[in-house]
């Protein structure tokens, strides 16, 4: 169906409906929005979650009784909605103190200062019941190269994140955490820029078993990679703990357009593998399908709900056209002329060494490597036609 459930598991980012169109050159196009309104009109669209940052529910700077007062009057609406939180996150990028970084600012006392927002905004996700706790570093960076040792900087993240995952440890919170990679912006170049350097980094952890990744569509996009490959790369490695679904059309600005505006094929391969996984190993994801867009500054405030409701059902159109896609007797022809299934096969036989590999003459002596293709090719654009009749609908 074309409707959104709950079971569906779509999520929200309180600052994406909550976004007012401001931009570097601009003001804001519509009123701030009210995180009541938000969780009663996510819940009518069929979203089952809110996610936000500390700062979008109660101001930078709150008095202790203004914080309150807003988590109250959330809880409220949750109770009222049967909405979740799947997912809590922290500002670390738009008070000014944070222009050079948090975790690895150069000034050790915004460092501190940093650790503690996080800690008190870990407190907050365990008494919301979220699960998942994502990080944006968006202002660990830097413009020059001799403005920031990247070595120590990266040594200041590890402090930081070990010294996270040594609390919710202690305090014994259902809490893993999800580092968010983007190239730049608002840095010239951000720390951890892609899902690759994020898994890497991980592993140097005390603790890397609780750390995953968020990724975004569009960051990847900006670094001119294929997002549903780095997504198959961190199922495989057990890595995606959350996912941010937008859209982006090349290697620009963050644009952060609906699920699908962007580049609609790799979009049609993310839902394929979300949904349909594969038998090719690794973890199955089932988290929340969290939509980290912005509605256009062109909008007034009912483009905002329908901007949302395009997301979600953007989505299960893509899934619809991906079932199709694999229940399609052509397309499985197809997959197999192609030798795609062939490649889950070991290419050792078992129990095999690489004396057996040497001595076998089959495999290279012998083996006519004009004669084995014969000029056959592999078929790739026959089935990515296919890939594309299913999307058009058209099959
Ligand atoms: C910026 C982002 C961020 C993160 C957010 C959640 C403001 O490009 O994508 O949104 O997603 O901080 O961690
Ligand atoms: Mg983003
Ligand atoms: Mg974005
Ligand atoms: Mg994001």
């Amino acid at each position: 169906s074309l409707t959104p459930t709950r079971d569906d598991k779509f999520s929200f980012g309180l600052w994406t409906v909550g976004y007012n169109g401001s931009d570097p050159f601009g003001g804001p196009t519509r009123p701030k929005l009210d995180v009541v309104d938000a969780v009663t009109n996510l819940a009518e669209l069929g979203a089952y979650g809110l996610t936000f940052h500390d700062d979008d529910l109660f101001d930078f700077g709150s008095t202790d009784a203004a914080r309150q007062s807003q988590i109250d009057r959330l809880k409220q609406a949750l109770a009222d909605t049967g909405l979740i939180v799947p997912m809590v996150t922290t500002n670390l990028f738009s008070a000014p103190v944070f222009k050079d970084g948090g975790f690895t600012s150069n000034d050790r006392a915004v460092r501190r200062f940093a650790l503690r927002k996080v800690l008190r905004n870990i407190d907050l996700a365990a008494e919301l019941g979220a699960k998942t706790f994502v990080m944006w570093g968006g202002r660990e960076g830097a413009e020059y190269d001799a403005a920031k040792d990247i070595r120590s900087a990266l040594e200041r993240y590890r402090e930081a994140v070990n010294l996270l995952g040594d609390y919710v440890t202690d305090k014994g919170y259902d809490i893993r955490f999800a580092i968010e990679p983007k190239p730049n912006e608002p840095r010239g170049d951000i720390l951890l820029p892609t899902v690759g350097h994020a898994m890497a980094f991980i592993e140097t952890l005390e603790r890397p078993e609780m750390v995953g990744v968020n990724p975004e569509v569009g960051h990847e996009q900006m670094a001119g990679l294929n997002f549903a490959a780095g997504i198959a790369q961190a199922l495989y490695q057990g890595k995606l703990f959350h996912i941010d679904l937008n859209g982006q059309r090349g290697i620009k600005y963050d644009q952060d357009l609906v699920f699908g505006h962007g580049d609609l094929q790799n979009a049609f391969a993310l839902v394929d593998l979300l949904e349909n996984g594969g038998p090719s190993g690794g973890q199955a994801y089932t988290g929340p399908r969290h939509f980290d867009y912005k509605p256009s500054r062109t909008e007034d405030v009912a483009g905002v709900w329908t901007s949302a409701a395009a997301n979600m059902r953007t989505y299960l159109l893509l899934k619809q056209r991906a079932a199709a896609f694999r229940a399609d007797p052509e397309v499985q022809a197809a997959l197999a002329a192609s030798k795609v299934p062939d490649l889950s096969n070991n290419t050792l036989a078992s129990g095999e060494s690489y004396d057996d590999l040497l001595a076998d003459r089959s495999a290279y002596e012998d083996f006519d490597t004009d004669a084995y293709f014969g000029g056959k090719g592999f078929g790739f654009v026959h089935l990515q036609q296919l890939a594309l009749e299913h999307l058009l609908g058209a099959r």
